[in-house]
């Protein structure tokens, strides 16, 4: 049976809400991070999520994982048929979270050492991060205040993807007053059944 491996509350998550969302019949694995954790032998690069195939072949990175799994139910509104501009569209907003707001400020934000080997210069790269974080989220903003979904005025896989980092965003306390669009966004999102579920399957609820 196809797995996917998720860490509870990781970028994992959105597959995870995208399962249940399609109700796929596809087994879901928590597992332990770190650099000697056997999910290794799974994933040599130690990183969720992961999807490994009936037939052993292993799918990763997020905005390769989600639209395969939304390919699996042809015809979903959750995504766009193929040559659409709808599906540009989503496919565009995938990459964009993923790049500037994942890895472009997530990362030194929960992993400054991956930046420096100076413990003093941390303070500073999760400032300068955190103010990265903030630039990209501005025209997110900008589009959730004009239509309550990011493409075609309904809840696609980009909305799915994006829920898991505007949560991160709340935590790490940026959505204040500038950001009235997405914490309406983040309210919608948790009270989704899909989101409740996944959440509850990973501990989190
Ligand atoms: N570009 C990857 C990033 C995956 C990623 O960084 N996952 C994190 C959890 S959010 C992880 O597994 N971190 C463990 C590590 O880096 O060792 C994707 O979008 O799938």
């Amino acid at each position: 049976m196809t797995t996917l491996f998720v860490y509870p509350g990781a970028c994992s998550f959105a597959a995870h809400v995208l399962i249940h969302e399609l109700q796929l019949p596809i087994n879901v694995e928590q597992v332990v991070l770190g650099p000697d954790s056997p999910y290794r032998q799974v994933n040599p690069n130690g990183r969720v999520p992961a999807l490994l195939l009936d037939d052993h072949t292993l799918l990763t990175e997020n905005t390769a994982i989600l639209p395969y799994l939304a390919d699996l139910q042809p015809g979903t509104p959750l995504f766009a048929p193929a040559g659409s501009v709808e599906r540009a569209q989503i496919q565009g907003w995938l990459g964009y979270v993923a790049t500037e707001v994942h890895v472009g400020a997530f990362r030194p934000i929960n992993r400054p050492e991956r930046y420096s080997a100076d413990e003093q210069a941390f303070p500073g790269i999760r400032q300068r991060a955190l103010q990265q974080l903030v630039n990209a989220l501005k025209p997110i903003e900008a589009q959730l205040a004009q239509s309550p979904y990011l493409v075609g005025n309904r809840f696609t896989l980009a909305d799915i993807y994006l829920g898991v980092f505007v949560g991160w965003s709340a935590r790490a306390g940026v959505l204040q007053a500038d950001f009235p669009a997405l914490q309406d966004f983040l309210q919608r999102y948790r009270a989704r059944a899909s989101v409740v579920q996944a959440l509850a399957a990973e501990g989190l609820a």
